[in-house]
């Protein structure tokens, strides 16, 4: 008795969802719904780049200093908006089929059915999709680190613990002479002048351990590696002048975290004129303020060390005391 009205109820409840309205309403609900997503999905394609402004740039740092680091940003403002469409255009499925195929009775769908259709629509799709990202990641790649023959600047980062070194080069290579140098120490900041308007190189080595060359409004580091190898990548140009921090972004030690230095972005008249003077024997800070320029750093301070006073071992501890 028991096992034949259990067979006979999914029939009834077949019978009364089929002859229900919501079978006709449904279609028409999904409909309104994609077309609305569709609707969302166009109009935040349509409103290209003022999308990343309007979103914070999506979590990625805002202004850039140099048109390698708006390719970077274009970049990634594009795969957010795509991103995007694709999320609206699944979530408008989600939605649309928690409507549609809402359950209506007791009886159990089939659970052996697939479609084919749709098994190569989840499979092509993300293909396509991660070709399509791969292909323009490869391109800002290729042009991020691409380097020229023959820059208008090249400067020579030396990167030591836990401070360093620029040193302005007549050429490109180790074998290339400095022609004038800046080196920082515990209680000056190093600062790092430079052009606007030239495509730069930046050649780094280190004395010492690994570290990272890093100006945040250039949205790009590189590891400073010891030894032979010589790390070096290029901007084409620097666009606003100003004054940048620069850090080390490679744990090297006790006092990585503050082995600061400063870029110092000017116009391509002081930038000669700064030059001049070091190479006429001036020293950094005399030669920026020769161009009219702040002769310390204005973004960062040098760190006081506290050797002497945060001492783990004081002498005046008592034999055995400990720590
Ligand atoms: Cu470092």
């Amino acid at each position: 008795m028991v096992a034949r009205s259990s067979e006979v109820r999914p029939a009834g409840v077949r019978r009364s969802a089929s002859a229900g309205a919501g079978g006709r309403r449904k279609p028409g609900a999904g409909r309104v719904a994609g077309l609305g997503f569709g609707a969302t999905a166009l109009l935040v394609l349509l409103t290209g780049c003022d999308v990343g402004a309007a979103f914070g740039g999506f979590g990625w740092p805002q202004g850039g200093i140099t048109p390698e680091a708006q390719r970077m940003y274009d970049l990634w403002i594009a795969s957010c908006i795509a991103a995007l469409a694709v999320g609206v255009f699944v979530w408008g499925l989600i939605f649309w089929c928690v409507v549609r195929y809402r359950k209506r009775g007791n009886e159990l769908p089939v659970q052996t059915r697939y479609n084919l259709p749709m098994e190569f629509l989840y499979t092509i799709a993300p293909i396509l999709i991660v070709s399509v990202l791969f292909y323009y990641t490869a391109i800002v790649q290729t042009d991020v680190v691409r380097t020229t023959r023959n820059p208008d600047v090249t400067v020579e980062v030396v990167a030591f613990k836990w401070n360093w070194q620029f040193n302005y080069r007549d050429g490109q290579g180790p074998e290339a002479n400095t022609v004038a140098s800046v080196l920082g120490t515990s209680e000056v900041i190093p600062i790092l002048v430079l052009p606007t308007g030239r495509s730069i190189r930046f050649e780094e080595t280190s004395r010492d351990v690994i570290h990272s060359f890093w100006v945040p409004e250039m949205l790009f580091k590189r590891d400073v590696m010891p030894g032979n190898i010589r790390n070096e990548f290029q901007v084409s140009e620097l666009e606003a002048e100003g004054a940048y921090v620069g850090r080390c972004a490679e744990l090297c030690g006790s006092y990585h975290a503050f082995m600061n230095f400063e870029l110092r972005v000017v116009s391509p008249e002081q930038y000669d004129q700064f030059l001049a003077a070091k190479q006429g024997g001036a020293s950094t800070q005399e030669a920026l303020t020769s161009i009219g320029e702040e002769p310390y750093a204005v973004t960062t301070r040098p760190f006081d060390t506290r050797r002497t006073e945060s001492n783990f071992n004081p002498d005046n501890a008592p034999a055995g005391a400990g720590s």
